[in-house]
């Protein structure tokens, strides 16, 4: 099936261990994607919404214990621990191959083999790479259809280029003590066994993008990020790009999809992707970003003609739902949609408003990035974008101002390696505490954070022309518990005091933290957000900041002797001009 020896020898190997009835070859045909739909309304892995409302939607309902990403059970193994940093789990490589081996072996009887050749990124643009994704799971594969540039395409480019990231996984009996999410990095492999859930299951997003890309990227020159990206178009048709980090379900979708409010007429956001980014040095000292993905992989909770128009509108045809409530016309439904009722919850009981939500909080969509009506074109060039400005973010009630930039780009490693935030559904365990979660890539960065801070500090020497940084907080509280910034749309007013920061137009007022707006320089008109709320958004409390200063820094001390110097010494600068 391909001339690529390596791929055809793998596919022989896991075949003859896992010891599937049919190996299929995928080619990213939609003949392909409709026949792995029918097999899977035939099976009940798949069941059909409303057709009338919903042309091409299904409902996949997962296993109960299999709804979100396992921290616990993902694992780096590079060969040395030290590599994978206190950041992330370790097994020794041999050790690891040999447990989960053991887990695929006859895996796959009675089962079909699915053959994924992906392509992340652009299949024509020298900034993407190739992965293989062997599976059992024909969720997986047409999940995979919708969100890479799958089979025949990436195939080509595999059997042109070589390289590839191997992949491989199996449902397993879904049983959560079977269950391992195990990376490889030096050996550029991924095995997964006993989640059918999407970032456990499907390669090319987390796995591969992420934590092998993260990888990759260092020893290449690069960066792989978890970060959304825009395009933001002003009313006189120039239009700059932002890449934004955010820990999950903190809203990154949304922003990416921001939808202009009236009183910004003749501004438009393109979305470029919306979880993952990567860039690259381009020969003008800029960072130029490309989506790896081609679809989305949506939180639903949440998602309304309010909060995400785009969203919204985009998942009424051709998307897979994953853990949503129904209504009695089988429409899919979720907490926060706004409109209908739910009759039956997630788990196909009828919903009595007794057992939790309706929907799973962290239900899904499975949509191709092509439905989004903001879908820039700029997302298929082959050279990307150029990145004025990198913004980090967390979910913070409190301490963190609603904007600041930093003072260079040391600074700004400094403000993403202190980002931290309360947890989501996203991840098993609990919701709402706060966690360091640097660069949002607490989950994903699949080696040791003190060489990833190094790494970024890095490009610092390499260039004089790098994007400005940014830190933002939408969440921030007043002492009712209420939301203080009205969020979504409005974002675009701290969006545009960033870009005219970055074009050396707007005001900042300094603070031991970095630029804050200076006061009036975030534009207000129309908004019923008075004065004294603004600059409570703004505040920087110096008993607060000092204290998150020095739990940063006993976060910092965990990585020892590694920790770079000139982060260090960043901390110390922040932390002595907070005492002054
Ligand atoms: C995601 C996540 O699914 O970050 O994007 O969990
Ligand atoms: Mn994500």
């Amino acid at each position: 099936m391909t001339t690529n020896r390596a791929l055809s020898d793998w596919v022989a190997q896991t075949a003859n261990h896992t010891q599937p009835d049919r190996i299929h070859w995928c080619d990213g045909s939609d003949i392909e994607y409709r026949g792995l739909v029918d097999g899977m309304l035939k099976d009940g892995m798949l069941q059909e919404l409303n057709q009338k409302t919903h042309p091409n939607c299904y409902l996949h309902r997962s296993n109960p214990q299999d709804v979100a990403r396992v921290e616990h059970l993902t694992f780096i193994c590079s060969h040395s621990q030290a590599d994978a940093g206190p950041n992330n789990n370790w097994i020794d490589p041999q050790e690891a191959h040999a447990k989960i081996d053991a887990l695929f072996k006859d895996s796959m009887q009675g089962r079909t083999l699915y053959v994924i050749p992906y392509c992340m990124g652009p299949s024509d643009s020298p900034l993407s790479r190739c992965g293989v994704e062997i599976t059992d799971s024909p969720y997986v594969a047409a999940n995979m259809k919708l969100m890479t540039r799958m089979g025949n395409v990436a195939l080509k480019r595999i059997e042109q280029d070589g390289e590839f990231v191997k992949g491989l996984h199996s449902m397993g009996d879904l049983n959560p003590d079977r269950r391992f999410i195990m990376h490889f990095p030096e050996e550029l492999t991924i095995k997964s066994f006993g989640s059918g859930y999407g970032g456990n299951a499907l390669l090319g997003k987390k796995c591969h993008a992420l934590r092998i890309a993260s990888w990759q990227a260092k020893r290449e020159g690069w960066l792989a990020e978890h970060m959304l990206i825009m395009g933001v178009e002003n009313p006189q048709g120039e239009t700059h790009y932002i890449a934004a980090a955010f820990p999950s379900a903190c809203g990154k979708t949304n922003l990416a999809m921001l939808i202009p409010p009236e009183s910004h007429r003749g501004w438009k956001i393109w979305t470029i992707g919306d979880d993952i980014c990567w860039m690259h040095l381009g020969e003008d000292g800029r960072l130029w970003a490309i989506n790896p993905e081609a679809g989305f992989f949506g939180v639903l909770p949440g998602t309304n003609p309010k909060t995400n128009k785009n969203a919204y509108d985009m998942i009424t045809h051709d998307t897979i739902f994953t853990n949503v409530a129904l209504t009695r016309d089988n429409r899919p439904w979720w907490e926060g949609l706004k409109e209908g009722s739910p009759v039956v919850d997630w788990q196909g009981r009828p919903y009595d408003g007794r057992n939790g939500t309706a929907a799973h909080p962290n239900s899904r969509f499975t949509v191709s990035a092509q439905q989004n009506p903001g879908y820039s074109p700029k997302s298929e060039d082959p050279s990307g974008v150029p990145i004025s400005a990198i913004i980090f973010g967390g979910r913070r009630a409190d301490v963190a101002p609603l904007v600041y930039e930093a003072r260079n780009w040391i600074h700004g490693v400094l403000m993403g390696a202190g980002v931290a935030s309360e947890t989501t559904a996203a991840a098993t365990g609990r919701v709402g505490v706060v966690r360091r979660d640097p660069m949002a890539m607490k989950p994903f960065c699949g080696y040791n954070f003190a060489d990833y801070w190094n790494y970024w500090l890095s490009f610092a020497d390499k260039s004089t022309t790098l994007p400005k940084i940014f830190h933002v907080n939408w969440f921030r509280q007043d002492k009712d518990g209420k939301f203080m910034w009205p969020g979504f749309g409005e974002n675009l007013r701290v969006l545009r005091w960033i870009l005219d920061r970055c074009d050396g137009k707007a005001r900042g007022r300094e603070t031991a933290i970095g630029y804050v707006p200076a006061s009036g320089a975030i534009d207000t008109r129309g908004l019923d957000v008075d004065a004294d709320t603004m600059r409570a958004l703004l505040e920087v409390n110096p008993d607060k900041w000092r204290n998150e200063m020095q739990i940063l820094d006993e976060y910092f001390s965990s990585y020892g002797e590694r920790l770079p110097s000139r982060l260090r010494e960043a901390h110390r600068q922040v932390a002595a001009a907070l005492s002054r």
